[in-house]
């Protein structure tokens, strides 16, 4: 493989860390999963307008790859060599009083977080026989929960077309067919081995074999962060005393997304700020202040409809679980109030 020419227009992560220096250094790498450089790296140079580019196949890609790695997590989680993850999970710690008790502005609310099976290769290098072992100890890990969040696994092998685009729709279930994860081979067999856990009410979800091997998702209507919350740690502790999770000291939890390591935590709200959506700059001015981020209401590299916006914390590796929602919630109080001066005006 030679040194990808990347355009002029291209802003990605990659193309700002990838000098030839460094391709020239690990182009000849590979991992014990035999997961090379081109792998890595394939995502962000078949998707030129990618904000990021590159995957991990495994654990050992953040080791071996370091180089380039390093400096991606550097400059997404401002998070240098010499830090280290620091986890939180303590709920009651968090404080969250519902920041639109009336309903106005804030239509719903999710927490999830990202998890791989320790001893396991990451879903980018991951075999079909290997991935449905993790499906079998995923389902296996779910089927012990119980009250609020006992449910039922629905495979995606099988699931009618009308239902999947129906929890899809809902806001419930992963999009088929992103061309970010095909690139590096995340799709691969598609549907084997992918489904979704939830319990009766959809406040509690699991994806099973998406980007990650688990998403754990806690989401309800309204803006009871607190809550919310509390059910996530509450379910990820039970899980985790089945299947033991990916888990390095330095980077928290191992992700096949650098953006994604750590806490491997986004919080979110879809929220309603259709004045402030007149003037963007003071929009940003006030998500870049809590280091935020702003989805559409699809997800990632969708859109926003009439002025509802997906926003969640940024940054996920260098803080504690209870940082990163308590960063969200303040974040959002402050979009809450900026959008009250907004209608006055
Ligand atoms: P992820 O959150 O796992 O990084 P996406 O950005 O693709 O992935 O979002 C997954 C789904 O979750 C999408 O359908 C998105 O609209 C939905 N979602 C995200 N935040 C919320 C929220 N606060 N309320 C309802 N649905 C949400
Ligand atoms: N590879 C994509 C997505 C990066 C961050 N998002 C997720 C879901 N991991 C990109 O570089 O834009």
């Amino acid at each position: 493989m030679n040194y990808p020419k990347f355009p002029e227009s291209c802003t990605s992560l990659l193309c700002k860390f990838l000098s030839e220096d460094i391709f020239n250094q690990l182009k000849d790498k590979k991992t014990a999963n035999n997961f090379t450089l081109a792998q890595v790296i394939k995502s962000g140079v078949e998707n030129i307008d990618s904000g990021i580019g590159v995957y991990a196949g495994d654990k050992e890609s953040y080791a071996v790859f370091a180089p380039l790695f390093d400096q991606i997590i550097a400059e997404y989680h401002s998070f240098t060599q010499v830090d280290v993850h620091k986890s939180n999970f303590n709920s009651a710690e968090l404080n969250a009083p519902n920041p639109d008790p009336e309903g106005k502005y804030i239509i719903s609310t999710r927490i999830r977080v990202g998890r791989n099976v320790a001893d396991m290769p990451l879903g980018p290098a991951i075999s079909n026989a290997q991935r449905n072992q993790v499906e079998s100890a995923v389902v296996a890990a779910v089927n012990l929960l119980e009250g609020d969040l006992a449910g039922s696994y629905y495979p995606l092998l099988g699931m009618s077309k009308v239902i999947q685009a129906q929890l899809i729709r809902d806001h419930f279930l992963f999009k088929e067919g992103d061309r970010f994860l095909a690139a590096v081979g995340l799709n691969a067999d598609w549907p084997a081995g992918r489904g979704i856990f939830h319990n009766k009410d959809k406040t509690f979800l699991v994806w099973v074999n998406e980007e990650d091997q688990m998403r754990i998702i806690s989401m309800q209507m309204g803006g009871d962060i607190q809550t919310t919350f509390t059910r996530l740690a509450n379910a990820v502790k039970q899980i985790e005393a089945t299947v033991p999770f990916l888990y390095s000291q330095r980077l928290g939890y191992i992700t096949s997304c650098p953006t994604n390591l750590g806490t491997a935590m986004r919080a979110s709200v879809h929220i309603a700020l259709p004045n402030l959506a007149q003037d963007m700059d003071r929009f940003k001015m006030i998500t870049d202040q809590y280091r935020l981020q702003i989805r559409g209401l699809h997800g990632e590299h969708s859109e926003s409809k009439g002025g509802v916006y997906d926003i969640s914390n940024r940054r996920r590796l260098g803080i504690t679980e209870v940082e990163a929602v308590q960063g969200m919630y303040d974040g959002v109080v402050a979009l809450i109030s900026a959008e009250k001066a907004s209608a006055n005006r």
